[in-house]
């Protein structure tokens, strides 16, 4: 449809109507915003792609921002894909958008006119306003260029400017997008240099040069290691593994495995005591490991936070600055690392499961480090608190507080503040292990973690399972609590959890308790009790 007398409104939603006949809905497939956005097999993706790219033009032009479209699946094998949308200042997508997103993606081709002028009423912005901009990156999947293409689709449908910028890490993305919304330096480039530039200062040089081991899950983490590298050769030996040239994305190796099996990552030949970390898919999470007597030891998000918040909170003390400082956990936190976190006066917050949960929470305090026990997280300052430091280290004198705050001001730029970042928190660590003269041993030895085991179940329907208490219960179906309770009390120190996963079809089971034999039983138990019990459900239907 051209010509005399059509609306700009005529021609976008007409543009709509013609591509959206090219992404039509996978007859059964119901898709959801979950933990950390839509996530799928690939070969369904493009359709919710494609609406998500429409959605995410529309929150840029109420937002009049950028506002970023990360393309991965994360921890997930290479045959999925995923969505996350990132909010302006770097932040994860705002729930009620999230609600949206769900509804949007499961509106079929004829009806999508219709919602979306309906969204657009809803929130208030014309859906052919002022161009927003949209920034989208991609990890390493085959998928990837196909699935960043429907979103862009979606996205010119509104007439929004689309820079793709190709293979990145998530945290790298949520980066350039607040820097772009604040003028800052925001390019791949720039984000190196402005790290590497931040390690250096805060790091400094040491007599021997330290070799560093990192596991990148075969996935876009080597990329961005193999690029900071060669800014960071005179201080440290990055040494990249699974670097993807000879091995599956996330297989038998990376940050979700290491975790979930409580075991080394195939392909990492270790020294004992050298350093070594292990990442996910799209480098948002790490894990820090090394190897004593040959033994393996794994030092998780929990043990990052204490190392994190015991730092903060002594330059915060030497510095005599007046800043709340707490912890944000989720029901993963191992029990040691919360009565330990407790013992040192830091006040601990439970939230559900999901870095935006976290994020939100963090922001509470003058300074919030969160981190859930999988490796996700980072470190945020309040203004307050950037006012405060910034000020103090301007007009402090006396020479020990002079030192501490002149460290808390290189810390808050070495910390990639928009998301937990794996490739900036190894440097991080790396660079406290330093500054506090800490060995691994001595780290690991702050506390001892509880044994404990995690499982994935997969049920028919995941979704009938509902949880409250931070996840620490649930709440539907009704019986299903009182049976984990019972079998809980078989074990002395013993807890149990069980929620649904919002990014894989399973649930998860967690458990916890005085040994690891009572661990690997419980977790048992509790998983077979929610599949017979799910089964029973469904056979009464
Ligand atoms: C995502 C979220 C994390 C969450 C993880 C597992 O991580 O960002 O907050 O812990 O999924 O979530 P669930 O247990 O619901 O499957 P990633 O690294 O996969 O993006």
């Amino acid at each position: 449809m051209s010509g005399e007398g059509v609306s700009p409104l005529e021609i976008t939603l007409e543009s709509i109507r013609a591509t959206a006949s090219s992404y039509n809905l996978v007859p059964g497939v119901k898709y959801a915003y979950g933990t950390a956005g839509f996530r799928c097999k690939a070969e369904i993706l493009a359709p919710a792609a494609y609406r998500m790219g429409l959605l995410s033009a529309l929150r840029a032009k109420s937002a009049k921002a950028a506002i970023g479209v990360m393309v991965t699946a994360s921890h997930n094998p290479p045959e999925d894909n995923g969505l996350k949308v990132v909010e302006p200042q770097g932040e994860m997508l705002l729930p009620r958008w999230e609600n949206y997103s769900t509804q949007l993606s499961n509106t079929d081709s004829a009806s999508l006119v219709e919602a979306l002028k309906d969204l657009s009423e809803e929130v208030d912005v014309s859906l052919t306003s002022a161009r927003g901009k949209i920034i989208v990156g991609r990890d390493t999947r085959d998928s990837g260029p196909l699935i960043s293409a429907a979103v862009a689709a979606g996205a010119h449908n509104l007439q929004c400017k689309v820079e793709d910028i190709g293979v990145c890490t998530t945290p790298q993305l949520h980066w350039i997008v607040k820097q772009t919304n604040i003028s800052k330096p925001n390019t791949i480039e720039d984000y190196y240099r402005t790290f590497s530039d931040s390690f250096i200062n805060l790091y400094g040089k040491s007599e021997s040069k330290p070799s560093i081991k990192v596991d990148c899950a075969n996935g876009v983490g080597a990329k961005s290691l193999r690029s900071l590298a060669p800014l960071l050769s005179d201080y440290i030996d990055l040494v990249i593994c699974n670097d993807g040239s000879n091995g599956k994305l996330n297989e038998n190796c990376g940050a979700d495995f290491v975790k979930l099996m409580q075991n080394a990552p195939q392909g990492v030949n270790y020294s004992e005591n050298e350093h070594c970390y292990t990442i996910d898919g799209d480098a948002d999470r790490s894990l820090f490991f090394f190897f004593q007597d040959h033994k393996f030891n794994m030092l998780d998000g929990d043990k990052i936070a204490t190392l994190f918040a015991g730092f903060l909170n002594t330059l915060i003390h030497e510095a005599e600055l007046d800043l709340s400082l707490g912890v944000v956990q989720t029901a993963y936190a191992n029990g040691s690392s919360t009565s330990y976190l407790h013992s040192k006066g830091i006040p601990v917050v439970c939230v559900p499961t999901g870095v935006k949960h976290l994020h939100k929470k963090a922001e509470d305090f003058d300074v919030g480090v969160y981190f859930e026990a999988n490796g996700h997280g980072t470190v945020l300052f309040s203004d307050t608190a950037m006012e405060v430091i910034n000020k103090r280290a301007v007009q402090e004198t006396r020479k020990i507080q002079q030192s501490a705050v002149t460290r808390l001001v290189a810390f808050t730029k070495l910390i990639n503040t928009a998301v937990g970042d794996a490739v900036t928190n190894i440097l991080a660590i790396e660079t406290i292990l330093k500054l506090c003269n800490l060995s691994p041993q001595t780290w690991n030895n702050m506390y001892t973690d509880l044994p404990y085991r995690q499982l994935k179940i997969n049920i028919r329907d995941r979704d009938i399972i509902k949880t409250r208490d931070a996840e620490r219960k649930i709440s539907s179906p009704e019986g299903m609590q009182e049976k984990i309770d019972v079998l809980v009390s078989d074990y002395s120190n013993a807890r149990c959890f069980v929620r649904p996963s919002g990014t894989e079809n399973c649930v998860r089971v967690h458990a916890e308790c005085a040994t690891q034999r009572e661990a690997d039983s419980l977790a048992m138990s509790v998983g077979s009790m929610v599949f017979d019990f799910t089964e029973a459900l469904h056979s009464r239907l």
